[in-house]
């Protein structure tokens, strides 16, 4: 598809619903069905069984959109304060700190979609943020959004890794950019800071020993050393995002307000009543008894 119409959706994107980045990439990622595979094979995804269910959609992506040929991607930063302390009683990622960012990508997205078949009203579209079987960093990465970071994490240049990523699959043929040619280098401090040794060599991720996964994902009781593991973080973990030199502390912070703490739950979780709009709303019950264990 001609140029124009590419230009036309990423200044939609980033000038009017004020994304930080749009970029174009076909919709299959066939050079990294592998890795997946061989991730799941060797156990790293626990009890996350869903995630062996989205491996025929990520192989086959027309299971998701009849034809689909091409991916948009836009990211969002959420950054929603300048320096984070990780030390700290009970302490919530930066990720889940504002309004749930599923319920507002996803309103984002959808104006995104709207104005693509506005442009041709022939194209179909399926978008998707963090929920759906779509392999978003693969995408984000064959984009050109960023590199991958040993932390597993998409890292932007200039931008750091605290950001959303939103697909949204078309019909429609669009030119691909390019990815990044860009690494980690020496660097090794977020494998180095890892309180559980989830990280390894080789961007290899055992999400089974991550906090994150132990506060969010894992659906049977933590057992006492997991708690102990866990170290007051009761949604998430920001560790090896907070010690990665992409995330230094002049990367702007984010310019949509509904990520900002005082319009979630903050960092602080002090209270019971978690506000409806946040992330940590639908996941109160384990977290609820998490934070009674933890105060055992
Ligand atoms: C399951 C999941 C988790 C799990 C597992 C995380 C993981 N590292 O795999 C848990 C619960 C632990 C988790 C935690 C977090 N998550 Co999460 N998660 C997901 C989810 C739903 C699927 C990821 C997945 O399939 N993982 C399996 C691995 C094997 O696949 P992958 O990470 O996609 O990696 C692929 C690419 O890297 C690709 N690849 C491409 N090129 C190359 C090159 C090389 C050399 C290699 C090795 C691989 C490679 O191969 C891999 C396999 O396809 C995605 C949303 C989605 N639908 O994709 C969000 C997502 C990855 N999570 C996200 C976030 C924000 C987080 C947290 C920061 C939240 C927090 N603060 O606690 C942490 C970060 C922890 C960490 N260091 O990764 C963002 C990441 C944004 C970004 N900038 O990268 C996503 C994209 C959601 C979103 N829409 O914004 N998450
Ligand atoms: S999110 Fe925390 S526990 Fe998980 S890999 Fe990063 S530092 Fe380790
Ligand atoms: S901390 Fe260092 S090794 Fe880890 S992702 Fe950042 S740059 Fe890469």
């Amino acid at each position: 598809m001609e140029d124009k119409f590419k230009t036309s959706i990423k200044t939609f994107a980033i000038e009017r619903l004020k994304f930080d980045d749009c970029r174009f990439t076909g919709s299959r990622v066939d050079e990294t069905i592998p890795l997946y595979e061989k991730w799941l094979k060797e156990g790293n995804h626990g009890e996350m069984t869903y995630l062996e269910n989205h491996l025929k959609f990520k192989q086959n992506p027309e299971l998701l959109l009849k034809s689909a040929r091409s991916a948009i991607v836009v990211i969002k930063n959420y950054k929603n304060t300048k320096t984070r302390n990780l030390e700290g009683d009970l302490k919530v990622a930066r990720y889940a700190a504002g309004e749930d960012y599923h319920l507002v990508m996803t309103e984002k997205l959808k104006e995104l979609t709207a104005f693509i078949k506005n442009l041709d009203k022939t194209i179909e579209c399926y978008s998707g943020v963090d929920s759906r079987p779509l392999p978003e960093r693969a995408l984000a990465l064959k984009a050109g959004i960023g590199f991958l970071g040993k932390n597993s994490m998409v890292i932007k240049p200039g931008l750091g890794s605290y950001f959303f990523i939103g697909i949204i699959l078309t019909t429609t043929s669009l030119e691909e950019d390019r990815p990044l040619s860009w690494n980690c280098g020496q660097c090794r401090l977020c494998l180095d800071a890892c309180p559980t040794n989830a990280l390894g060599e080789g961007f290899a991720f055992n999400a089974t020993k991550c906090i994150s996964y132990m506060t969010i994902e894992k659906k049977t009781p933590l057992t006492g050393e997991e708690l102990k593991q866990t170290n007051g973080w009761i949604f998430g973990c920001d560790i090896c995002q907070e010690v990665c030199p992409y995330n230094h502390d002049n990367i702007t912070l984010t310019d949509w307000p509904q990520f900002l703490p005082s319009n979630g739950i903050g960092f602080d979780f002090k209270t019971d009543s978690i506000p409806k709009n946040t992330a940590l709303y639908r996941s109160r019950k384990r977290l609820l008894a998490n934070v009674n264990n933890l105060k055992r």
